[in-house]
């Protein structure tokens, strides 16, 4: 893989290449989408290397054995730079594999637009369909799709013969993996790629049980195409005991999405954030009372508020440390009374009832500061209150 990754961004640096594909997921750049595209754009290149000849291509270069460009393939996280460090089981897993950070390509490294409209470029969506806003340049040059979601033709952009897969699974890694077998049968076996890029085999693996959370029956996210899929990969992979094996990789995922140890105040409210109108509703995956007491939390958020043209915050936080616990506050640095209001919204809305509960913390007193009683009222079920509230205002 190492060297996929060096060879692939020396010619990418240096503009020597031939024709350009991008593999690209989306916005979020979760484990789901970053792994599809590492994966799949490693796989693509090793299947141009297994159908290219060099011997039959050489008598049309002529005598002088001139170095020929080559196609490329590079996996695009859909994320600045800057922002990777927010996609904590992303980077965690990564760099457990010996990915460094300085192998991977993020969407602000290049200007993507100038990039596919100067060569014969291709795009590979993977765990998307449906491009946000500031990628729709990218639309004429997709050729390929492969996504899990259900299927959304609103805004169909492509051309006519562009390649989708797209099935309603619990990961876009097993439609990955999928995609690997059918295509490698065309040119070695269908388990050669993965033998010669363990790191993928893993990797698809560990997605597809950190997706179907460890294919949990409750949850209900696994399909029999997800399980099939992951007992194909470890048909090769040989885990000593399986079933330890998969918890394992599991628990390690999840305890490193939630691991915001390293995160500043300011990424922490960046990490997974709604805006409704003009109110900011990040969700921690620890409690806001945490959060409060990090040194230079208010700071951040009035400049959260401010960097996003929003008047209130409204923080959201959970610990499973200790059981289920949740807890919110509000605040809004220049116009306080707006966050009263919006409190009381909250205190008495029945749809669901959230079951707030006032304490008055001492460290933030400009904030209206509730334990949620409600324990199974996520951010979903702020929404409706907070959209009736930005429209009554
Ligand atoms: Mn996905």
């Amino acid at each position: 893989m190492d060297e996929f990754f060096s060879t692939t961004l020396t010619n990418l640096h240096s503009n020597n290449y031939n024709d350009l594909t991008l593999v690209i997921g989306n916005e979020s750049c979760d484990l789901d989408s970053a792994v599809s595209a590492l994966v799949f754009a490693n796989f693509l290149t090793w299947q141009y290397n297994q159908i290219r000849c060099k011997v039959c291509t050489k008598a049309h270069r002529g005598e002088v054995d001139l170095p020929m460009k080559e196609d490329i393939f590079v996996p695009v996280l859909n994320v600045d730079r800057c922002d990777y460090e927010l996609k904590t089981e992303v980077v965690y897993y990564f760099r457990s594999k010996g990915i460094k950070d300085s192998d991977l390509v993020f969407r602000d490294d290049y200007d993507l637009e100038a990039l596919v409209n100067n060569s014969k470029s291709k795009v590979v969506l993977v765990d998307h369909h449906v491009l946000a806003k500031r990628d729709r340049f990218l639309a004429p040059f997709v050729t390929e799709i492969i996504d899990h979601r259900p299927m959304d033709k609103s805004e169909w952009l492509y051309k006519k013969d562009v390649r989708s897969t797209i099935e309603t699974v619990g990961s876009c890694c097993t439609l990955i993996a999928q995609r690997i077998k059918d295509l490698s049968v065309l040119v070695a076996k269908d388990v050669d790629f993965f033998n010669a890029y363990p790191v993928c085999t893993e990797m698809l693996r560990a997605t597809i049980i950190l997706d179907t959370v460890n294919f949990s029956t409750d949850l209900n996210k696994a399909t029999p195409h997800d399980k099939d899929i992951v007992q194909f990969l470890e048909s090769l992979m040989k885990p000593r005991d399986l079933e330890a094996d998969r918890q394992r990789e599991h628990d390690s995922l999840i305890a490193a999405r939630k691991n915001v140890a390293n995160l500043t105040p300011a990424q922490l409210l960046k990490k997974d954030v709604k805006i409704v109108g003009d109110v900011y509703i990040p969700s921690f995956p620890i409690l806001v009372k945490e959060f409060l007491n990090r040194p230079g939390a208010l700071d951040a958020v009035s400049e959260a508020l401010q960097k996003n043209n929003c008047s209130v915050a409204l923080l959201l936080g959970m610990d499973l440390t200790e059981g289920l616990q949740r807890d919110t506050a509000l605040y809004s640095p220049k116009t306080p009374e707006k966050a009263v209001k919006l409190s009381k919204y909250l205190e008495e809305a029945t749809n669901p009832s959230l079951g707030l509960s006032r304490e008055q913390l001492s460290g933030a007193k400009d904030c209206s500061y509730y334990w949620q009683l409600n324990l199974s009222a996520s951010r979903k079920q702020y929404i409706p209150t907070v959209n009736t509230f930005t429209a009554n205002k």
